[in-house]
């Protein structure tokens, strides 16, 4: 038996991007609460929204000033009370994101803190005295420069390892916790569904910080410190959980996203997306993906986790460039098939899918952001004040080839609603927060959603046989050919019922004998089934009996 977030398909909304409903060029939670019959109709279960809450927006709400407050750009508890009944009303969950690993440097807290050493907010937050004059350790803030910033009315310095703005929040304090295990109550008992939860491996550090090179991630208390949240608060509720835990690896998830660890229900591997990166200067210089890396690693997730623990599946989110253009092609010819391709790919595979808004209408990342200045992302400004003019380790150029190719800005521009001026996002005559993608009269979703050829059609369609066929929520997943270079195929088997995935990430036409299914093909990116031929960036999903002995 299956719990209802094993089942679910979940969509990401980042609020800001959304759609405008007051012409200030900002998303808002009215303009998500005109569009819940579009996420509706494209028939997802649960909406995952980015953070809503009062922030000074130095990381576009991951800086949380008061947790208990809408951010008024957003709009008032009114309006969420509102989104969140209609919502309810449509059969759609939300899923709110939690900010626990730090706050913003505004939040209440952290301005008692920084008051004095005897503060009782004091221990809320990481301080440590200088070391022969400079910061404990030589930590890097997620950010750039140090992760510790020196407070001279306290004549100590803070951890962050996000922006200075962002630090970080002491767990070792059971007066914290209790703090913010009262805060989720808050949420809970509204009615939200259940939390995503940011950099939660973060939360728990080494327990002394004279270390050098020390990873803050799964440090010593984090399984305590779940467990015990899980016990206090989420063990109360019907929710989902789903923690964003980067750099953790399957033996982490077994614990993590265990299926009776009392933890949390799955987590966001980073794993995945790593295979494109440099080692040094990571998504600022780009290098050729490789296939074989790519299914190796999301294999093992499947494979490891089976029957143990839950995986979520997931190819973008607010962080990530926009799949098609990073393993796909984007190019006029190929994309619409390489966003079917890539979508069904992944959600065939073993886990809860989630999806990122603009992700089911094929949207790419943004070609026409020209310079620095059309970028926002603290992120992406940083990296380039750092790589380019601080320390000229990269030209401007090439920054802006890896910006291009992987900055979170990506995924930042408006939601692409229709060819109007400004893709309906807002008003025609409003400048918008960020430029939009300029191919928006191309894409987006009024020419999609009553086009049965449309991305949005294919995920739609995806949604469909995920409710139909027990198979894609529980069977085994098993790799076929794992050394092939250019097609992605596997099974996944639930008694004598067997779903074959074979999908070309190239554009030439290949010939593999694992084509020609056995069975119905159910679902294909193209009008035909061409046999054993798979067509540039086909996908074909075969629904079939048990036929492979071996497996
Ligand atoms: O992301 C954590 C995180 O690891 C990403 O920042 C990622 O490492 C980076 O974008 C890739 O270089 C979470 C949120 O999703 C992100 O938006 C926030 O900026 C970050 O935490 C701090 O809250
Ligand atoms: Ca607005």
């Amino acid at each position: 038996m299956t719990k209802w977030w094993q089942d679910a398909v979940v969509y990401q909304v980042y609020p800001r991007s959304f759609q405008d409903s007051n012409d200030d060029g900002i998303g808002d939670l009215n303009g998500i609460r005109q569009r819940l019959p579009y996420i509706k109709q494209l028939g997802v279960d649960v909406i995952w929204l980015n953070p809503v809450y009062a922030t000074p927006n130095d990381d576009n709400g991951y800086d949380i000033s008061d947790y208990r407050a809408i951010n008024p750009e957003f709009g008032t508890m009114a309006d969420f009370d509102a989104l969140l009944a209609e919502a309810h009303t449509l059969g759609l969950k939300i899923v709110m994101d939690l900010v626990v690993n730090h706050t913003s440097d505004e939040h209440h807290w952290f301005q008692e803190s920084r008051k004095s050493r005897t503060n009782p907010y004091r221990d809320y937050y990481i301080w440590r005295d200088p070391v022969d004059g400079h910061a404990p350790n030589d930590w890097e803030g997620g950010f750039g420069g140090s992760a510790w910033e020196f407070d001279g009315a306290t004549g100590q310095y803070y951890l962050h390892l996000f922006s200075k703005k962002q630090p970080d929040l002491n767990w070792r304090n059971p007066a914290l916790r209790a703090a913010v295990y009262a805060m989720m109550r808050f949420w809970l008992d509204k009615g939200v569904d259940g939390f995503r939860m940011d950099v939660i491996n973060f939360i728990s550090k080494t327990d002394d910080f004279t270390h050098d090179h020390r990873s803050p991630i799964n440090g010593p208390h984090v399984n305590e410190y779940l467990q015990e949240m899980n016990r206090e608060v989420l063990s109360h509720y019907d929710v989902m959980t789903v923690g964003e835990t980067p750099g953790a690896k399957p033996a982490n998830a077994l614990e993590y996203a265990g299926l009776n660890t009392n933890e949390l229900n799955m987590v966001f591997t980073f794993q995945h997306l790593g295979v494109d990166l440099d080692p040094k200067f990571g998504r600022w210089v780009v290098h050729p993906f490789s296939l074989v890396r790519l299914k190796q690693i999301m294999s093992d997730w499947q494979t490891q986790l089976h029957g143990q623990a839950w995986n979520s599946l997931y190819w973008n989110n607010h962080d990530q460039p926009r799949v098609v253009s990073r393993f796909g092609n984007d190019s006029p010819q190929w994309r619409v098939r390489a966003a079917k391709m890539l979508g069904a790919v992944l959600h065939f595979m073993e886990g809860t899918p989630y999806v990122y808004q603009g992700e089911e209408l094929g949207m790419t990342n943004a070609a026409n952001f020209k310079s620095i200045a059309d970028y926002r992302d603290i992120e992406i400004l940083n990296a380039y004040q750092e790589l380019v003019v601080d320390k000229g380790e990269l030209t401007a150029e090439q920054m802006l080839q890896g910006i291009h190719h992987s900055g979170r800005d990506n995924a930042r521009t408006p939601m692409q609603w229709d060819d109007t001026p400004n893709a309906g996002f807002t008003g025609a005559s409003v400048t918008p927060w960020i430029g939009l993608n300029a191919n928006y009269p191309q894409i987006n979703a009024a020419s999609q959603v009553d086009n049965p050829d449309s991305v949005f059609a294919f995920y739609q369609r995806m949604n469909q046989l995920r409710k139909q066929l027990p198979v894609v929520v529980s069977g085994t997943y098993k790799l076929l050919l794992p050394d092939d270079t250019q097609v992605w195929t596997y099974t996944r088997t639930l008694g004598q019922v067997q779903l074959l995935v074979v999908a070309n990430f190239t554009a030439d036409t290949l010939t593999r004998s694992e084509a020609a299914g056995t069975g119905k093909l159910i679902l294909t990116n193209y009008a035909d089934d061409a046999g054993a031929h798979l067509r540039g960036y086909e996908v074909k999903v075969y629904l079939q009996h048990k036929v492979r002995t071996s497996d």
